[in-house]
């Protein structure tokens, strides 16, 4: 029997099993980190569905298959919802931990939601694994998460948001490691991960790490995440694995493109020549690759346009769940042509304002530094950017950021480089999302965020935890404005939908109610573009009732309506079409 480790299992169990099992385990993440790095989160619980047979009989630690950004892009664009997804894998996968990825006070959204909301909604979703990250690393914001799940018997999987800089030092993430065992009461009921969100972890610096954590910690067990993006990945496992951890991150060979995890059949080979026992049924995982081969191409136009690794990640940090939704914003504001420039700066920002690249702080990073890029180029062409990273340059990398030390045109032009920054970049600097791990930035930044007001906002900042700032919310009165909205009594998970992600939610909320479940039923192909030729025809099922439909004919306009012809279970039906001119 290859699973070791199961849904229902004690916290206690599971890590004593771990910490007994003298070899590596795989979580694969082909069901959300894999699609959100490389496809834009577009993959359908309709084709991974077809992948959980396998993953019951792999022997996986755990599937990655919820959070991170698939909640709110399932509900925007794929109209399906997280607790239909974790319906249909609990099902199809019972013998397997389901994992979520949740950041902490701002859950699966962008923004600090107050503590008796997350209290609220940790408390209703369905995983076993809940993994927990903090782009600041401040721990503090994860208590509400961690208490909830701990008191449920799940696993809480504390991660450590990891980059490769010069403050991000071993005792640095000691103290980070020290906080995380103090919240959870010590190391028998949580597995570490180290989160290395960008893939910039050197195989040497990892193993320093991991040893170093394992020195003050032997019996924490630790699960390494690691994307590709810098090509560095499988001897970065390899590394891992033979400094101590026990878990790593893999997906289908076959998914694989350039920002997520490695492939798991090539890592598998490769960690077995090196002398580790691999915990993977390997037929199965082979099975599981050859199945995604199957349905693959029609997410080709969801792939990021910026092709390739690149090893320049190690400096501008862009993680590899942003990459492809960052290069379509770029693509569709028609600002594709500056990534390179853009990358560039932020690897600049990134030394004046020290956090982690990865969200909400990686959206941050963008817009910020996307905005910065746009305006030099919209108002001095592209000399003007190349003017703006010397400017940087100069005063990252030559003058030690000592702003006396810069010219005063030089200084002039700092002060308005923050001045259009975000909203959500003045509430990080004020402290609304937590602490900064290198503390507030210097105060010609504040200068230049709020000109004539930096006095009186730098008074502002406060240093606590959102888990105390915030004031509470009234569900009640939340509850009634969604019902308001959608016109009748919303079920308890369309209530937390709506508490995630309001406006979305009732979008989301009222194409269902239109549409029922042919999000769910209806086949990649068919659901993106529908039936398009006569003969064209599609199979599936609907409340246990079988339906066979195909497109007979289409006529042509007549004053604004179309007659379409279709056989529906082998009845022929006429129907009239408004054409969009008519409407
Ligand atoms: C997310 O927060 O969506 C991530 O994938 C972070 O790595
Ligand atoms: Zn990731």
């Amino acid at each position: 029997m290859w699973n070791i480790i199961k849904p229902g299992m004690s916290p206690k169990e599971i890590v004593k099993t771990l910490r007994d099992f003298d070899g590596v385990m795989f979580t694969s993440t082909g069901m959300r980190d894999a699609g959100q790095s490389d496809y834009k989160n577009r993959h359908r619980i309709y084709d991974l569905a077809t992948l959980a047979p396998y993953y019951e009989e792999m022997g996986l630690f755990s599937a990655e298959c919820h959070g991170g950004a698939r909640w709110h892009v399932g509900i925007m664009n794929r109209r399906e919802d997280p607790f239909e997804e974790i319906r249909m894998f609990r099902e199809k996968m019972p013998s397997v931990m389901l994992q979520t990825l949740i950041r902490e006070t701002n859950l699966w959204g962008y923004r600090p939601y107050p503590k008796n909301v997350i209290e609220y909604v940790v408390a209703r979703v369905d995983i076993d694994v809940w993994r927990c990250f903090s782009f600041l690393n401040d721990i503090r914001n994860m208590r509400t998460v961690a208490e909830i799940v701990m008191k449920r018997g799940r696993l809480f999987q504390p991660a450590i948001s990891f980059t490769q800089a010069e403050w991000t030092t071993d005792d640095y993430y000691l103290s980070v490691v020290d906080e995380i065992v103090d919240l959870c009461g010590g190391t028998d009921e949580i597995v570490l991960c180290i989160k290395d969100m960008a893939g910039v972890g050197s195989p040497k610096r990892i193993a320093q790490l991991i040893d170093t954590i394992k020195q003050k910690y032997p019996d924490l067990v630790i699960h390494y995440h690691r994307h590709s993006t810098d090509g560095l990945a499988l001897p970065a496992y390899l590394a891992a694995v033979q400094a101590g951890v026990k878990i790593i991150d893999v997906e289908e060979d076959s998914l694989c493109r350039f920002y997520g995890q490695p492939p798991i059949l090539a890592a598998h080979a490769y960690l077995e020549e090196a002398g580790i026992k691999v915990h993977l049924n390997r037929q199965a995982a082979e099975e599981a690759v050859q199945k995604v081969r199957e349905w693959i191409n029609q997410y080709a136009w969801a792939e990021s346009p910026f092709k390739g690794l690149d090893h320049n990640v190690t400096k501008h940090k862009m993680p590899g769940g942003a990459f492809p939704s960052s290069f379509e914003q770029a693509e569709k504001g028609g600002f594709l042509h500056l990534m390179p420039q853009i990358l560039r700066v932020m690897s600049l920002y990134n030394r004046i304002v020290k956090y982690f690249d990865v969200t909400p702080g990686s959206q941050i990073t963008w817009v910020t530094c996307s905005g910065m890029v746009n305006k030099y180029a919209k108002e001095r062409g592209l000399k003007g950017v190349e003017h703006l990273i010397k400017l940087l340059t100069k005063f990252v990398e030559e003058v030690d950021q000592d702003f006396d030390k810069m010219e005063p045109w030089e200084q002039e032009e700092l002060l308005q480089l923050f001045r259009n920054a975000p909203g959500d970049f003045k509430n990080l600097i004020l402290g609304k999302y937590g602490r900064l791990p290198q503390g507030w930035p210097a105060d010609w930044v504040y200068k230049s965020a709020f000109g004539d007001e930096w006095e009186e906002k730098i008074k502002e900042r406060s240093d606590k935890s959102p888990l105390e700032a915030l004031p509470p919310d009234d569900l009640e009165k939340l509850r009634q404005e969604l019902e308001e909205k959608i016109e009748r009594k919303p079920t308890e998970e369309e209530f937390i939908l709506y508490l995630m992600h309001p406006k979305d939610a009732v979008e989301y909320i009222k194409f269902r109610d239109e549409y029922g479940q042919a999000p769910l039923v209806l086949p990649t192909n068919v659901w993106r573009e529908g039936l398009k030729k006569p003969g064209d025809k599609v199979e599936f099922e609907l409340d246990g009732k079988p339906y066979a439909i195909e497109l007979v004919s289409i006529g042509a306009e007549h004053e604004g309506l179309i007659h379409v012809v279709m056989k529906i279970n082998n009845k022929t039906r006429v129907y009239r079409v408004e054409t969009p001119r008519a409407k």
